[in-house]
């Protein structure tokens, strides 16, 4: 199948790269977001999100001319769907006894809403959107049927997981293998047709549920493994060990790759996604349900570790590196590190965080340094939240001058022990007993 024109609804993380790849790749690409202030900055040549070389691909989409933006969409041959499916905020389900959040699906159902006026025959719909299973043949289907069309039979349906990692979405977007996920197999090869445009990955057809189901299987097994990580730095906390060394010597087995614990998980992937599948099948989740519970509880243990050293927090002050939800990135959405911060100060602890990515930021009920310096000035305590990279670099002398605290908490691991104490700081890793 041949695409002139495509529409991409949603111009956040996935769908602004999407359609300036599509755009630099020679397809003409109307970008579509209800939010006018994102449209009107787009249209300035500007953009709103930060990702690696988002903003030079940008501008040669746009200045191919095969780029605009609107709020709303118009027809096209293809229509991909990039909005979030974020939690619903207050509700919840429950089974059991036991709490589970519920996806918010409000923006997939308004896009398909947007499209089906415009839906014609010969058609390609995709949903990109992470999404509870059965979404594209349960949701999306019937509301695009509200055109006097049948997905299928008169258009193509097909849900496509974007798989990119923050940090690396554009080179990702083009190498990684893309699963398609047909409604029908001529849908899922209207899909391939469109997305090998410019995916130099494999593209693997398949049927639309496998294809959701695929998108929260990789971010499920991904959450549940640190979460084991998590549980094995806690057991080795109680028993003298310390657990970076014994994974380490763990992962020399060949067929054992133990992930990293850390202050939690963040970030609006693999802390969301698995309450997709607990939402639709509670009674079958009883060990994704409880890898969340570890990974959510894992800013306590923080505060439980540093509260074991320090005693009274009440008064403290404590100088917070990173507020990143991983390291060298600039995203703080859902991340562990405010949470550890938020928590500190409502045990009493005046906290000052520094955040090298995002100096500027502007989070309620957190401190913003200027700089490293002003963060450890008159600082009682350092706990280290983010593996930054310039953060591992930072040697005892660089902080030495600009802090009268000695004591450490390092919950990812970035510093050799052995030099820090040399320099005398005192230094507690998460998960080392010892
Ligand atoms: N984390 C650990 N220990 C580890 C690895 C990660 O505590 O060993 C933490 C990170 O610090 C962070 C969180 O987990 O807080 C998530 O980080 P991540 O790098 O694992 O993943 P994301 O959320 O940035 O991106 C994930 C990726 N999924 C997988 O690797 C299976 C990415 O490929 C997906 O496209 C993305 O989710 C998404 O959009 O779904």
């Amino acid at each position: 199948m041949k695409f002139n024109k495509i529409c991409v609804l949603g111009l956040g993380y996935i769908g602004l790269p999407t359609a300036a790849t599509f755009a630099a790749h020679g397809i003409k690409v109307l970008g579509v977001d209800t939010n006018s202030d994102i449209v009107d900055t787009l249209r300035r040549g500007d953009i709103h999100i930060h990702e690696p070389g988002l903003r030079e691909t940008y501008k040669t989409a746009l200045a191919s001319g095969n780029l605009t933006v609107s709020t709303r969409p118009e027809e096209a041959d293809a229509f991909l769907i990039a909005v979030p499916t974020p939690f619903l905020e207050g509700r919840s389900g429950e089974y059991n006894g036991q709490q589970y959040k519920l996806a918010d699906m409000r923006a997939v159902t308004s896009a398909a809403e947007a499209i089906f006026p415009l839906l014609r025959k010969g058609n390609l719909v995709v949903l990109e959107s992470t999404s509870p299973p059965r979404t594209t043949l349960e949701l999306i289907a019937p509301i695009l049927a509200r055109s006097g069309l049948t997905a299928g039979r008169d258009f193509h349906l097909v849900y496509s997981p974007e798989r990119v990692l923050p940090g690396q979405i554009l080179r990702e977007l083009i190498e990684n293998a893309r699963v398609i996920g047909g409604v029908t197999s001529e849908s899922a090869q209207a899909g391939a047709d469109l997305y090998s445009v410019f995916v130099k990955g494999e593209i693997i057809q398949t049927d639309a549920t496998t294809a959701e189901m695929v998108k929260l299987m990789e971010n499920t097994y991904r959450d549940v493994n640190i979460a084991i990580a998590n549980e094995f730095a806690r057991l080795a906390d109680k028993f003298g060990v310390d657990v970076w060394e014994a994974i380490r010597l763990a992962n020399r087995h060949p067929r054992v790759k133990i992930l990293s614990p850390g202050p939690g998980v963040g970030g609006h992937c693999i802390s969301v996604d698995p309450w997709f599948f607990v939402e639709t099948a509670p009674e079958l989740t009883p060990l994704i349900y409880n890898a969340r519970r570890v990974n959510d509880a894992q800013p306590r243990y923080v505060l439980e570790l540093i509260k074991r050293t320090v005693g009274v927090l009440k008064g403290k002050k404590i100088a917070a590196l990173g507020l990143a939800y991983k390291p060298d990135v600039d995203d703080l959405r859902e991340s562990p590190a405010t949470q550890v911060v938020h928590i500190l100060q409502t045990e009493g602890a005046q906290v000052e965080a520094w955040e090298p990515f995002k100096p500027d930021a502007k989070l309620p009920g957190i401190h913003m340094a200027a700089s490293l310096e002003s963060a450890l000035k008159d600082s009682d305590a350092i706990v280290l939240l983010v593996r930054h990279t310039e953060f591992v670099n930072l040697k005892p002398s660089d902080i030495s001058a600009a802090t009268k605290a000695c004591l450490i908490f390092d919950t990812v691991n970035a510093w050799e022990s052995d030099a820090w104490h040399a320099a005398g700081f005192q230094v507690v890793r998460l998960g080392v007993g010892k």
